[in-house]
C-alpha cells in the first residue's frame, strides 16, 4: 500500500515557537541564525504541514513589552493563526531566562521572587487562554540547586506546591478548562532540578489540592538524561490517567539535553514509543520540543521540522505493520500465553482463593524450562525497522 509521509492536522504535530526559532545559541557559541519573528514562524510551520503552535509567555511578547505593545503583538499574532488555521494547543510560562530566576521562581528562597513568578505566571495563564489553549506546562527549569546547603529540599517542594495550588484555584476561579501538565528535567540549566522525572512528578500530583486537574509532559531527552527508559515513564502517566501532553525529541543517553529531532538518535526506543502512542489511542498533541542543528540555515530547520514529523508517519506505518505481522503476532501469543491448569494469577483475593494458589503444586523447573523466544521477537523488530521484512 502506498504510504504518505505527509503531515495532516489530524496527526495534531505541533511545534514551540522557541523550536524552529532556536537561533543556535549554545554555552559555547553566538547564534548561528537571525532570528525570525512568531508571525513568520506560524507561516513557516503551516508551510511544512504543522497542526499547532505553542509558546512561552515571552516567546511572543518580550517580558518588558507595554500593554499596548502587547496588544498589538497579540494581534498580529492572532491575524497569522486565522490566516494559516494553525492552532495554539499549548502554553506556558518562562520562569527561566530572566536573572530574577537565578535560583528559581516558585522555590527562590526570596519571596519576593515567588511573588513575581506567580503574577507572571497568571498573566501568561490569561494570554495561552486568550489564543485558545488547553494545555498548560509547567517546567521548572531553575526549580533547583546546585548545594544543598542554600534550599531545604522538602520546603522547596512545599513552596511549589502553594504555588501551583493558588494557579489551580486562580484557573478554577477565572473559569479556564486548562489542564496542567508538569514536565520533569533531573538537572541542566541546574546542578540538580527537583521533581526530577516523571515518576516523581506523578507523585507529587497526589499531594495537590486538585490533582484531578493536574498531569505530567513527559519529554524524550529528560527522562533519557536521567538513563530511565521513556516508555515506561510515559505508561505509568498514561495508566494513571495523567499523560496530559508529550515533548517530543531524541537524545543520545549519557549527554547534555540534546533535544534532537524527533527519532533521529534511538530509532528502537522511537518505534515503540509511537506503537504505544497509537496502540492506546493517545489523543493529544504530538509536540516537538526540539531543534535543528547549530549547523543549520533555515531551510535546514525547515528540513528538521519536516524530519520530526515524517519520522513519526514512518514509524507509526511500522507499527501498523508489526500490529499485523503474522510470525510476530504469533509469538507475542505464545509468549503471553492464557490462564490454564493453575489458580488464576489476576483474580481478586477472596480467602479460597488465597488457600487454592497456597494448595497449588506448580512444577518450578518445568515451568522455569520453558524458552521464551524474545531473541527472536527482537530480531523481527530489527527486520522491521531496517525494512528487509
Ligand atoms: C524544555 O524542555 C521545556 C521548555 O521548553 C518549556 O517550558 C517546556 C514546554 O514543552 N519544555
Ligand atoms: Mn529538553
Ligand atoms: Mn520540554
Amino acid at each position: 500500500m502506498s504510504t504518505s509521509y505527509e503531515p495532516r492536522p489530524e496527526h495534531k504535530f505541533t511545534f514551540g515557537l522557541w523550536t524552529v526559532g532556536n537561533v543556535g545559541r549554545d554555552p559555547f557559541g553566538e547564534p548561528v541564525r537571525p532570528p525570525i519573528s512568531p508571525v513568520e514562524i506560524v507561516h513557516l510551520l503551516a508551510e511544512v504541514g504543522a497542526y499547532g503552535v505553542n509558546l512561552h509567555d515571552n516567546d511572543l511578547v518580550p517580558i518588558d513589552a507595554t500593554p499596548a505593545e502587547r496588544d498589538r503583538i497579540v494581534r498580529d499574532f492572532k491575524r497569522a493563526l486565522e490566516e494559516t488555521g494553525l492552532k495554539v494547543p499549548m502554553a506556558t510560562t518562562n520562569l527561566f531566562t530572566d536573572p530574577v530566576f537565578k535560583d528559581g521562581a516558585f522555590t527562590s528562597n526570596d519571596p519576593a521572587v515567588r511573588a513575581y513568578a506567580l503574577q507572571k505566571t497568571m498573566q501568561a495563564m490569561d494570554l495561552g487562554v486568550e489564543l485558545g489553549a488547553e494545555t498548560y506546562v509547567f517546567w521548572g527549569g531553575r526549580e533547583g540547586t546546585e548545594s544543598d546547603a542554600t534550599k531545604n529540599p522538602v520546603e522547596a517542594i512545599k513552596r511549589m506546591r502553594e504555588a501551583l495550588n493558588f494557579l489551580c484555584a486562580y484557573a478554577l476561579d477565572q473559569g479556564y478548562a486548562l489542564k496542567f501538565a508538569l514536565e520533569a528535567k533531573p538537572n541542566e540549566p541546574r546542578g540538580d532540578i527537583y521533581l526530577p522525572t516523571t515518576g516523581a512528578m506523578l507523585g507529587f500530583i497526589e499531594t495537590l489540592d486538585h490533582p484531578e486537574m493536574v498531569g505530567v509532559n513527559p519529554e524524550v531527552a529528560h527522562e533519557q538524561m536521567a538513563g530511565l527508559n521513556f516508555l515506561h515513564a510515559v505508561a505509568q502517566a498514561w495508566d494513571a490517567g495523567k499523560l496530559f501532553h508529550i515533548d517530543l525529541n531524541d537524545q543520545n543517553p549519557g549527554r547534555y539535553d540534546q533535544d534532537f529531532r524527533f527519532a533521529s538518535h534511538l530509532w528502537k526506543q522511537a518505534f515503540f514509543l509511537v506503537k504505544f502512542l497509537e496502540d492506546v489511542g493517545y489523543e493529544g498533541p504530538r509536540h516537538y520540543d526540539a531543534h535543528a542543528y547549530r549547523t543549520e540555515d533555515l531551510d535546514g530547520v525547515k528540513d528538521f521540522a519536516r524530519g520530526c514529523m515524517r519520522s513519526y508517519l514512518i514509524l507509526k506505518e511500522k507499527a501498523r505493520q508489526f500490529n499485523e505481522d503474522p510470525e510476530i503476532q504469533a509469538l507475542l501469543a505464545e509468549i503471553n500465553p492464557p490462564v490454564q491448569g493453575i489458580p488464576d494469577p489476576g483474580a481478586p483475593y477472596t480467602r479460597a482463593h488465597a488457600e487454592a494458589l497456597k494448595a497449588h503444586a506448580f512444577d518450578r523447573r518445568a515451568i522455569a524450562a520453558r524458552g521464551l523466544a524474545y531473541e527472536r521477537l527482537d530480531q523481527l523488530v530489527f527486520d522491521l525497522l531496517m525494512g528487509v521484512r
